[in-house]
């Protein structure tokens, strides 16, 4: 994508393609710059683009008005770097793309066990006697652990999915490595598929722990007692909560029958070790935190944790997103974290939280947040209530993106715009004139080195660290770090990490090693627990639901198979059966029926979010086609993620983690009001 391009396409007309569009166009390749007042995207070179960021951030009055986002794919190296460079520039403002992904099951794993990460490795998967996927779609978004699944079924094991979809994916099942494909009419890879209804799982997981107290009462033997005398707390209040549980609340909650979570309690007490394993369907609602610490109770009650086969397993998205975390892209690091970092570094770490994404559009929207920088991602499609938050970035004084491919995030921009082209994962970096290799770290908490091998796809790209530390040497300009060797020699990087982060010891060697090196954890390591208490802890979580009104119902949005989050590659979703459209509503016939639409109706889908004055708050999603889909629940409707992004609140987040609820939003539908070409986007 050369000068030229941007020369021909107007700002405006970029804004109004749509990101399959946009992600199309091929590589960025030289950093481009949209001046104040200006219509199109002007070349600009790379330290007056720098000039400009460290201007801007000069004129700010406070550091906390900038905010610096990160998506998912940056390395460990280049994002110690970044969260380096923005503290010492003095804000903790480090929004990342986890807020709206994993941020509950962090929170929940954290307070529960001490550590906000899973406790698995891939060979407790494959060896595992029960695995229970909840909540994720593998066949699409983690096709590899379509294997490790197979191996736990020749293995002997059972798996139970637990989804308001039926999805192929989990249903039938071949071997990817067999030219057939990985679904067809192969075997029927989930021994029991629970059909939940959308936002159940705090009332099916209750229900399960529920009856495993009441089995181990009248026949012992389920409950592991000598794990809960030794290692946990809360177990007495639990039994007493559970006893106050009525199967009315917990069918009706869960939308399954009593039979249904009996005959699971019965795998779970016939199991010899259980992995429950998760992703977005069980992070992305208002009780998810709750919901995950349920997830951890039926975990704890059967010594399911820090044995082979056996553990909590929150499956990710980004190849490195667990390892930025790691590195510090936190706006709430905690203290000790700030501490090393200040000792190690000699800069001053702010000690005020910073704000997550949910905050970062607040902030931008009340004119607090007069900068903002992202690096990677597509923060304006990624993030919920799409109009707000496009009005709220379009305030700023100046948006930066660092990335590989365009999108909308370089279109709805602030009123100046840079972007900065950088190298991708897979390709050669030459930054300080000798072939460098970053480390990431996987779900499984397992850190290797990545080498990229391509040749770039154009000599002008910088590296993200180099990028970084070019702004820092900029910005920061009577620093105690030494940036420029950090850019020479992503070593230098890797050896502050060795000394901030726990479980990094002689990372430079070990990172190297074939399949790297695996971080401690102390529950999968040694049943040590870091929480308050120092114990694991059983906890009392009241049940709570979404509430839908009469006529409406509940919506939750998700990936089809074309597509990666906001980078659209084709407009197919083979295993649903869908082709060539993404602009779908997918509902169960009896609701269609009863709400009197034709089968492929036109409708807009309107959220209904009551505010605090009792009012109902509407946003309008036009022109979606109605496909009739029996595989979901009933008054479960479920439309793809970012195109019914227009329909979250931004206010309608998770208690205690704040992730947006994209798998729970209350909706009616009407027919559309839509004329002419469908929308864009
Ligand atoms: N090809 C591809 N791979 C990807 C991605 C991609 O976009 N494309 N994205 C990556 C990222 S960042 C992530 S986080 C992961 C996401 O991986 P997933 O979490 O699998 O992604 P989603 O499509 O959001 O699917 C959520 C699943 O949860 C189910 N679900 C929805 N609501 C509920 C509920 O209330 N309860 C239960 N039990 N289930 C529910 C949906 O029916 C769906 O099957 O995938 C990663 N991998
Ligand atoms: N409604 C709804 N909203 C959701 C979700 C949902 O399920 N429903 N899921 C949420 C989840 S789980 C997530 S993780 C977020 C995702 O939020 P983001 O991470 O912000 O979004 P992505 O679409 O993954 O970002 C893709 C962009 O990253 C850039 N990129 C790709 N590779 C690189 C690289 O190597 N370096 C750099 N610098 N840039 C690169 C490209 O420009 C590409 O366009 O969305 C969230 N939003
Ligand atoms: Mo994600």
């Amino acid at each position: 994508m050369t000068p030229a391009f941007f020369a021909q396409h107007s700002v405006a007309d970029l804004a109004g393609r749509s990101d399959y569009w946009l992600g199309q166009q091929g590589r960025l390749v030289a950093p481009m710059v949209l001046r104040e007042g200006g219509t199109h995207y002007e070349p600009i070179q790379w330290d007056e683009a720098f000039d400009l960021i460290a201007s801007t951030l000069r004129g700010l009055d406070s550091p906390d008005e900038a905010i610096f986002y990160t998506s998912g794919r940056t390395s460990n190296e280049a994002a110690f770097a970044y969260q380096l460079m923005v503290r010492a520039f003095g804000t903790n403002n480090l929004p990342d793309c986890s807020n709206m992904c994993h941020e509950s099951s962090g929170e929940a794993l954290s307070e529960t066990i001490g550590v906000g990460k899973g406790t698995v490795t891939l060979t407790d998967v494959e060896t595992s006697d029960l695995i229970i996927v909840a909540g994720q779609n593998p066949g699409t978004n983690h096709p590899r652990m379509l294997s490790a699944l197979e191996k736990v079924k020749k293995g002997g094991g059972r798996i139970i999915a637990v989804n308001p979809l039926v999805e192929a994916g989990l249903k039938r099942f071949k071997n990817p490595q067999k030219p057939s494909g990985v679904i067809g009419s192969g075997t029927d890879l989930a021994d029991q598929y629970c059909q939940i209804r959308v936002n159940g799982d705090l009332a099916f997981f209750a229900g399960i722990g529920k009856l495993l107290v009441e089995a181990d009462d009248s026949r012992g033997g389920v409950v592991d007692h000598e794990f809960i005398a030794e290692h946990t707390d809360g177990f007495e209040a639990l039994r007493g909560h559970y006893a106050s549980l009525a199967w009315a609340d917990l069918e009706a909650g869960s939308g399954l029958s009593r039979a249904e979570i009996e005959q699971v309690a019965e795998q779970v007490i016939a199991a010899d070790s259980m992995i429950i394993c998760w992703a977005m369907g069980l992070t992305q609602h208002k009780n998810s935190v709750p919901t995950l610490r349920e997830v951890i109770n039926v975990l704890l009650l059967t010594g399911n944790i820090g044995r082979p086969g056996a553990g909590a397993c929150p499956v990710r998205g980004h190849s490195n997103v667990q390892g930025d975390r790691t590195m510090g892209i936190w706006e709430r690091s905690p203290e000790w974290f700030l501490q090393r970092l200040d000792d190690r570094t000699g800069i001053q770490a702010p000690r005020k939280h910073g704000v997550d994404v949910v905050d970062a559009i607040r902030a931008m929207r009340d004119g607090k947040g007069r900068f903002f920088m992202g690096m990677g991602g597509n923060f304006v499609r990624a993030t919920p209530d799409s109009a707000a938050t496009e009005a709220a970035l379009t305030q700023t004084d100046l948006t930066v993106q660092v990335s590989t491919k365009l999108n909308s995030s370089h279109a709805i921009t602030g009123k100046q715009a840079l972007i900065l082209p950088t190298l991708g994962r897979t390709e050669k970096d030459e930054t300080g004139g000798h072939e460098q290799f970053v480390s990431v770290e996987d779900s499984m908490s397992m850190v290797h080195a990545s080498w990229g091998r391509l040749k770039p796809a154009s000599p002008h790209l910088r590296s993200e660290v180099d990028i970084v530390v070019s702004i820092a040497e900029h910005l920061l300009t009577d620093s105690p770090v030494d940036w420029a060797a950090m850019r020479a020699d992503y070593g230098v990087i890797r050896s502050h990490i060795e000394a901030v982060v726990p479980g990094f010891a002689d990372y430079e060697r070990r990172a190297q090693e074939p399949g790297g090196f695996v971080l401690p954890n102390g529950p999968r390591d040694s049943r040590t627990f870091a929480t308050e208490t120092g114990r694991a802890r059983l906890t009392v979580n009241a049940l709570s639901r979404v509430d839908v009104p009469q006529g409406r119902l509940l919506l939750q949005t998700m990936r089809s198979h074309d597509q990666y989050n906001t980078t659209i590659y084709g407009l197919d979703d083979r295993y649903r059966g869908v082709h060539g459209e993404r602009r779908v509503l997918f509902i169960n016939p009896i609701d269609r029926f009863e709400l009197g639409f034709e089968e492929g109706a036109l409708i807009d889908i309107i959220s209904e979010w009551p505010l605090p004055s009792g009012e109902i708050e509407e946003r309008r999603g036009m022109a979606f086609a109605l496909i009739d889909y029996p595989e979901t629940a009933p008054g479960c409707v479920a439309a793809y993620f970012p195109e019914a992004n227009v329909l979250v609140p931004l206010d309608s987040t998770a208690e205690r983690s704040q992730t947006p609820t994209s798998k729970s939003v209350v909706v009616r539908l009407e027919a559309s009001v839509h004329t002419g070409a469908l929308p864009q986007r």
